[in-house]
């Protein structure tokens, strides 16, 4: 397994604030998160740098418009009268307002370009979610030249960011990067899994119509948790792609019994429609100690996730998405990477 992790200084320089409960906090998703995996998955495999981000594939993901907005959205926030620490929104565009009029203040894009107040961008968001997208495509770029794993250590995290909204903590979309790389690469079919906590509602809408990725997810019921408005079991996919999203909503408390049961439904799809290449969208926000989630799953549970995975047989590009109890954030990951590594060898 070859692991990609980002110069640290510069995930370091993204620092968002978070409006929870009506308090406005330092964001859940913090710059220690980074710091603490690599000193955990460090220990046994020597880190690779990201290369360049390759601004036309960036631009086969998202809205031209979108990065437009994410590259200048704090330069123009600096020029805002009496403005805050962080770009925030505070307006978003209603069920029935003029969302098809380009929005051209500051303030207006936020809510156009966003969709939740648990995200606000800083000095460093953008250089930040750039370098964590060069992970992906790199930990991609490596697997198509025949590693059999990788990791992609990426931080802002990427699984809420649809084609042209930020929200969830997320900016860009580093798995669906990697998914399209893989494809461009020449993978005739790319199965995303998605076992971090929240529904990957960014993911899921990008490749919602087509047939060439298959998107699968497990995570706490949108009716009592974030992004409350996608996810759902009936959500299958749309045109061509129907068939190509699985959705496996669980409640609170759900524990390693019935959520392994629900990977394994989504790992039959990824047999039977034929995937080729293999990218796990991995949040560890399942454990029992988080502080933001309600599954139960313990550390030894994420080392039986990674033998599972490694069962699984296909090229893998696996990219970091969340986790927030940052005491055993470093052994959790370190947990499935390292049984994966070890199932696959063996
Ligand atoms: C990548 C990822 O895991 N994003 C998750 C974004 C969730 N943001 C909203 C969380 C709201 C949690 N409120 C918890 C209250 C604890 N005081
Ligand atoms: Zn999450």
């Amino acid at each position: 397994m070859h692991v990609f992790v980002g110069d640290a200084e510069t995930s370091a320089r993204h620092h968002a604030l978070e409006l929870d409960a009506a308090r406005l906090i330092p964001s859940w998703e913090s710059p220690n998160r980074a710091a603490t995996i690599a000193a955990a998955i460090t220990e046994n495999h020597q880190p690779l740098a990201g290369g360049d981000l390759d601004d036309e594939l960036l631009g086969r993901v998202h809205d031209a418009g979108y990065l437009e907005f994410l590259r200048t959205a704090w330069d123009d926030w600096q020029q805002l009268p009496g403005r805050g620490p962080a770009a925030m929104a505070a307006c978003w565009p209603a069920r029935w307002m003029a969302t098809d009029r380009p929005p051209v203040s500051i303030d207006a894009k936020l809510g156009y370009y966003g969709f939740g107040a648990d995200c606000s961008i800083t000095a460093g968001t953008w250089a930040a979610a750039r370098s964590a997208a060069a992970l992906a495509q790199s930990a991609a770029d490596d697997v198509l030249a025949g590693a059999t794993v990788n990791f992609a250590l990426c931080r802002p995290p990427g699984h809420h960011a649809t084609i042209d909204q930020f929200g969830g903590y997320c900016y860009l979309n580093n798995a669906a990067i990697a998914a399209q790389r893989c494809l461009d690469g020449g993978s005739g079919r790319v199965a995303i899994v998605d076992v971090d906590y929240h529904h990957g509602n960014g993911t899921q809408q990008i490749f919602y119509e087509r047939s060439d990725v298959y998107y699968a997810s497990i995570h706490a019921d949108p009716v009592t948790d974030f992004p409350y408005f996608a996810g759902f079991a009936d959500e299958r996919g749309r045109g061509d792609g129907v068939g190509y999203t699985r959705n496996e909503p669980l409640p609170a408390g759900t524990g390693f019994a019935t959520w392994s049961a629900a990977l394994e439904r989504c790992l039959d799809d990824v047999v039977t429609l034929g995937c080729d290449m293999l990218v796990m969208s991995l949040g560890v926000d399942t454990f029992v100690d988080d502080p933001i989630s309600q599954f139960r799953l313990t550390t030894g549970d994420f080392a039986t996730l990674g033998a599972r995975l490694a069962a699984v047989g296909l090229p893998t590009v696996i990219v970091m998405e969340g986790g927030y109890d940052v005491d055993d954030l470093g052994v959790n990951v370190a947990a499935v990477l390292d049984t994966f590594d070890i199932a696959r060898v063996a």
